[in-house]
């Protein structure tokens, strides 16, 4: 049996990004799988084909075709056979479930993922944390990716580090960014956790 991951958060919040450089990280000691979301193309699977050193036939792109939050939470039956698929055919230790970008209040159905982090980016603005969300709320891990942009759209980080801690009570968050590698290490240490 796989474990399953989810990957949800608005667009272009940095969800493709992650599932790359956890999957870098990760290939060498477990078998990778990854299901990608778009709403109209197949994006952002053709772009992790492209990047990642593993089986192309590995990747698979869902067309949702409608509202992105239907094919995670509501109707996950698009996914649920591409995951089948992957587990049937190539037994991964993980699968990576990318949602389609989303706004605030999207969730992954647990009968879906066996976890799922959130992710958004300090560039959407520093009040997002205050704006809750349930993605935001509940999610088993909430990442605020891209702490390298705070500087340059004046948000401050310590803030919005306090408004996260008030808003995520006891749960786990990680404020990461590409340019520090070590923050990404935990975030790959969060996943093998899971395991
Ligand atoms: N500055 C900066 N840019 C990032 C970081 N992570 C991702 N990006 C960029 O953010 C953009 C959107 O990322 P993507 O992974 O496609 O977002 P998605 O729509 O959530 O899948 C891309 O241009 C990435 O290169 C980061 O930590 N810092
Ligand atoms: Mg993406």
């Amino acid at each position: 049996m796989s474990i399953k991951v989810g990957i949800a958060g608005p667009v272009g919040s940095g969800k493709t990004s992650i599932i790359e450089y956890l999957t870098n990280l990760l290939q060498s000691e477990y078998k990778i799988g990854i299901v990608t979301n778009d709403i109209y193309t197949t994006e952002d699977a053709n772009y992790l084909k492209t990047k990642l050193d593993i089986d192309s036939d590995m990747i698979i792109g869902v067309e949702t075709g409608g509202c992105p939050h239907t094919a995670i939470r509501d109707d996950i039956s698009m996914n649920l056979k591409a995951c089948e698929y992957l587990e049937k055919e190539f037994q991964p230790d993980i699968i990576f479930v990318e949602s389609g970008g989303d706004n605030l209040s999207a969730t992954f159905s647990y009968e879906l993922v066996d976890y799922y982090a959130y992710i958004i980016d300090v560039a959407q603005g520093g009040d997002i944390p205050r704006k809750k969300g349930a993605g935001l709320l509940f999610s088993d891990l909430l990442v605020v990716n891209k702490t390298d942009l705070a500087p340059y759209v004046g948000v401050n980080l310590e803030q919005m580090k306090s408004d996260v801690k008030d808003n995520r009570k006891n749960k786990p968050f990680l404020f990461i960014s590409n340019q520090e590698e070590e923050t990404i290490v935990k975030l790959k240490d969060w996943i093998i956790a899971l395991l």
